[in-house]
């Protein structure tokens, strides 16, 4: 018999270093490189590899999050098939940032009526392609009550992640810090840790267990990494899954075991620089593993305006529809629908969201300017940073923020 899995995908983050992109939208609903949200990475590996029982668990102003969702992601229910967005009950009494184990605590009703063989559970805010069915495999094969799925990253990132450590057989996990401090680093790469992608799968009756004994418990966060994983660590029955182990179709070279925690400013605006290079980083036009979105009906984008001393285009840079570039330059940046770059205007290594206008002779400079800002004729943006400062959000790396509806001053 086939085996039954549910999917469960953790959205309620609040992604405060993310701000002001997450002024008014839960993290996992961000726009990504230009088309899509963030949880289209999440629910498409998931929709790739079968998996079309999906429970969205968000919290956190959900709004935007839950019309994408039931915009983009409606599913024939023929099948039984679904991807439904739940909102936090609060079941645990009015604590409204309960952890993510209290998510799935609030949701088990909905495991119940599924009764699934394995759940998976996994975040919603990373930037990635994975066969999760692959996963799941490697977790019936092992047995084990868990099994998380594991990548090598920087030990000077180590206090953003669980820290797994692996015993002599490289699957049994001996330890699991959340967020440690004083990581140290890999035997065979001092200068690396083995991170826990926030990538789950229980054996059902694990994971009801697991989240019921730490509701009861007044001493935990509720946390999925913080208190869950632990757990069952110290049982002895959680495993790691590698995620180089992970066979991709249609991965190259240059982007196989590509994976990003954008959790902040500097990381989003990178990852968008590692989808335009010729040879992308992470390539995004990968048919046999597609993304899926849904961004309305545009028209095509338009590029016009290529004489006198105008330009009129756009190089090394990926252009959304129902954009226009009308005698401008656009370099390096990633460009969402519904875009209008005026005359004489240079936009370089940006990402722009939908319905932003950029006036006449405008300069953009290393930016993320969100939806439909109007960056008035002659304004600066990027070039003055001590200005910018004092006006915008400006990242660690120098990366001017300009949030939705934020006015900006010439
Ligand atoms: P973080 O991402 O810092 O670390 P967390 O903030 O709990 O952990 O977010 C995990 C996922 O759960 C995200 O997708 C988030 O949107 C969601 N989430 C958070 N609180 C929620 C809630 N109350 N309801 C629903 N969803 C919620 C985690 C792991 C680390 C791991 C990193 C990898 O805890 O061990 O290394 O992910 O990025």
């Amino acid at each position: 018999m086939a085996v039954k899995v549910l999917a469960i995908v953790l959205a309620g983050g609040e992604g405060k270093r993310l701000m002001p992109l997450t002024a008014d939208r839960a993290k996992p609903g961000v726009p990504f490189g230009g088309i899509y949200r963030m949880i289209d990475f999440v629910l498409s590996n998931l929709a790739n590899a079968g998996y079309l029982k999906i429970v969205v668990l968000t919290q956190y102003k959900s709004h935007s999050l839950d019309r994408h969702i039931s915009k983009t992601w409606r599913m024939s229910t023929l099948l039984g098939n679904y991807v439904t967005p739940v909102p936090a009950q609060q079941r645990l009494g009015p604590r409204w940032f309960a952890g993510s184990a209290d998510a799935i605590y609030q949701s088990l009703n909905l495991i119940n009526d599924e009764s699934p063989d394995y759940v998976i559970v996994f975040g919603a805010d990373h930037i990635y392609r994975m066969d999760p069915k692959q996963m799941v495999n490697d977790h019936i094969a092992s047995g084990a009550a868990v099994t998380v799925a594991g990548i090598r990253q920087p030990l000077s990132l180590a206090d953003q992640f669980g820290v797994i450590d692996v015993g002599a057989d490289g699957k049994r996990i001996r330890a699991f810090r959340e967020k440690p401090k004083d990581a140290v680093g890999l035997p065979d790469a001092p200068d690396q840790v083995y991170a826990s992608m926030g990538n789950y799968v229980f054996t059902t009756r694990a994971l009801c267990e697991a989240v019921s004994a730490d509701a009861q418990n007044p001493d935990s966060k509720h946390d999925m990494g913080g208190n869950i994983i632990p757990m069952l660590v110290e049982r002895g029955e959680a495993n790691v899954y590698d995620f180089r182990d992970n066979e991709l179709p249609g991965a190259t070279d240059r982007d196989r075991g590509y994976w990003r925690d954008v959790g902040t400013l500097d990381s989003f605006y990178e990852a968008h620089m590692d989808l335009i290079a010729t040879l992308p980083i992470f390539n995004l036009y990968n048919h046999d593993w597609p993304i899926f979105t849904n961004y309305g009906s545009w028209p095509p984008a338009k590029f016009v305006h290529g004489y006198d001393d105008r330009q009129g285009r756009a190089l090394d840079s990926m252009i959304s529809p129902g954009v226009v570039v009308s005698g401008a330059l656009v370099e390096r940046s990633v460009i969402s629908p519904n875009v209008r770059v005026n005359s004489w205007a240079h936009v370089d290594g940006a990402v722009i969201m939908e319905g932003v206008s950029v006036g006449r002779r405008a300069v953009i400079r290393n930016a993320i300017i969100d939806k439909n800002v109007v960056i008035p004729e002659g304004a600066q943006i990027g070039v003055d940073l001590d200005r910018d400062r004092k006006l915008y959000t400006v990242s660690d790396n120098g990366v001017v923020v300009i949030g939705k509806g934020q006015r900006v001053e010439l």
